[in-house]
């Protein structure tokens, strides 16, 4: 999904906050998100800087301030955290690259909030994953984020999108939605999307229910959120850290593998040909668990399935309730991309209810 050229445009002005006046600058837009706007930023001569700007979405994230304290508070531990180890390697993080005049963030004339980190060199980002050896390279990178963030009190950071990740509030919005707004004459796609999460109802509070100890988690851990090395191929960085929060690593868990497990993409031609590989999947589990396994307990590693079955489904909810409130949440390029997504995560949670028996497994294996 790319940003408007109108967007683009601002982007271009807006750019300028952020470095030298007379700075000659190069701006296009970078990457797939579906919330905010985001732009690379390069400043010529080449060298000079690089740098990404986001302009934030207010829809979904009305503070900026919040945001960028976690950021701070983030940054700070985990760079106590990396100094003086003797670690062959360790993930890099964005440093948030102040305005001319020294503020964390630009407010335009629409009220917009606009913020820049830096760009990390000589990484790419993949939307869909190749092979074990990477996967093993995304395992590692959630693992050792939240290795390094073990010891971050959860309580110490703001909860930048309340509610994010609680499935059953996601199941009571739909249902009101469901109640106001559910076209008079559906197609056959809609009434399947509907009954299938009908017909799951109970499985949205299991984690809720379940009394997980509350810990620090990235919230968006999917596949294209790795900056992988360009050379070596290693995962190199975590970025997107807005949904930094409290929460349970089974979101992050979960949303990893949804999000890597499916190898025909999340924006999948056909839905039906989507599936959940238990290779892929047991290649993350494995490098996740080595950098993780030590402070997960008993009760968080027995509710590792639920996740993996839930986040995909949470997902597809989000995306069905979005195309039925009107596309308000995630951009979309046409009027029926919300319910083909959704289709698309709920194929996804079919192939992994399908494979239980396996994951479990999977998950049982892990020392
Ligand atoms: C959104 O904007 P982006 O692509 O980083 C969403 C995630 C979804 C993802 C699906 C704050 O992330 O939860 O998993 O789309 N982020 C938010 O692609 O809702
Ligand atoms: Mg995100």
């Amino acid at each position: 999904m790319r940003a408007t050229l109108d967007s683009s445009e601002i982007a271009d002005r807006i750019a300028r906050e952020f470095v030298s006046e007379n700075d000659h600058l190069s701006v296009e837009p970078l990457g797939e998100g579906l919330i905010n706007d985001t732009f690379l930023v390069t400043a010529e001569p080449p060298g000079a800087a690089r740098f990404v700007l986001q302009r934030i979405n207010g829809r979904v994230f009305p503070e900026p301030g919040p945001i960028m304290e976690n950021l701070r508070i983030l940054l700070s531990h985990v760079r106590k955290r990396q100094t003086g180890t003797d670690k062959a390697r360790d993930l890099r993080f964005p440093e948030v690259r102040p305005t001319r005049a020294g503020a964390g963030f630009w407010l335009d004339d629409q009220g917009d909030f606009w913020r820049a980190l830096s760009f990390i060199p000589n990484t790419r980002s993949h939307s869909v994953l190749q092979d074990a050896a990477q996967a093993e390279e995304v395992g590692y990178a959630l693992g050792r984020f939240h290795a390094l963030t073990s010891d971050l009190d959860p309580a110490s950071l703001h909860d930048t999108l309340p509610g994010f990740h609680i499935a059953p509030r996601y199941l009571a919005r739909f249902d009101h939605v469901v109640a106001h707004r559910l076209p008079a004459s559906e197609c056959a796609d809609l009434r399947f999307a509907v009954d299938f999460v009908n017909a799951r109802r109970p499985v949205f509070a299991v984690l809720e229910k379940a009394n997980l100890p509350l810990r620090v988690i990235h919230g968006d851990p999917k596949l294209n959120n790795v900056l992988f090395d360009e050379k070596s191929g290693r995962a190199a960085s975590l970025i997107d850290l807005d949904t930094v929060k409290p929460g349970l690593v089974h979101y992050d868990l979960g949303d990893c593998l949804r999000s890597c497990c499916n190898r025909s993409g999340e924006a999948a031609e056909r839905a039906a040909n989507v599936r959940f590989d238990l290779d892929i999947c047991r290649a993350i589990l494995r490098a996740y668990f080595a950098e993780a396994g030590t402070f997960l307990t008993d009760i968080e590693r027995y509710y590792l399935y639920d996740a993996i079955r839930l986040l995909p489904l949470e997902l597809g909810l989000r995306f069905l309730t979005d195309h039925l409130e009107g596309d308000r949440y995630f951009k979309v390029e046409h009027p029926r991309q919300n319910l083909e997504r959704a289709l698309v995560q709920f194929r996804l949670a079919e192939s992994v209810e399908a494979q239980e028996k396996f994951i479990r497994q999977l998950i049982h294996e892990q020392p």
